[in-house]
């Protein structure tokens, strides 16, 4: 039906400096009031081959190598949102890549320094969240 929201599941993964700077729960919370069900949750360290399947679409560009060694650095927080409409929902949620430019009270605006440092990472699209969420969630 026209305009009819589908329930989607999205992959949320909270980087790791909003691991290490304490912001979890600030932002599990954020979800969680706004309604979306945790499906999966879990803490762990990514590898590089893992970083390097989930960020391959931007190899070659310049950020890439101290991409890939930043969210290799320590543990992230990874979860999996189920809701209506949830994908473009969370990634509202978020705000723009660069925290400087992300909307006021969005978690990137909120609690982001930089565009390398922006805390925490959403699915873009349905196609995005199937290859995204890990095989054990
Ligand atoms: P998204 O995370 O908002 O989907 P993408 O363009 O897919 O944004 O970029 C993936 C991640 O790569 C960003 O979240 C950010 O951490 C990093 N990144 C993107 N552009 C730059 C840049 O110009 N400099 C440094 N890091 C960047």
């Amino acid at each position: 039906m026209k305009g009819e929201k589908t329930v989607e599941r999205t992959f949320v993964m909270v980087k790791p400096d909003g691991v290490q700077r304490g912001f979890v729960g600030d932002i599990i919370k954020r979800f969680e009031q706004k309604g979306l069900k945790i499906v999966g949750l879990k803490m762990l360290q990514i590898s590089q081959e893992l970083a390097s399947k989930h960020y391959g679409e931007h190899q070659g560009k310049p950020f890439f190598e101290g991409l890939i060694k930043y969210i290799t650095s320590s543990p992230v927080v990874a979860m999996v949102l189920e809701g209506k409409d949830c994908i473009s929902l969370a990634r509202g949620m978020m705000g723009a890549t660069d925290p400087k430019k992300a909307a006021p009270g969005t978690i990137r605006e909120t609690f982001g320094i930089d565009i390398g440092r922006n805390v925490i990472h959403g699915s873009d699209s349905a196609a995005s969240a199937a290859r995204e969420i890990l095989p054990s969630f």
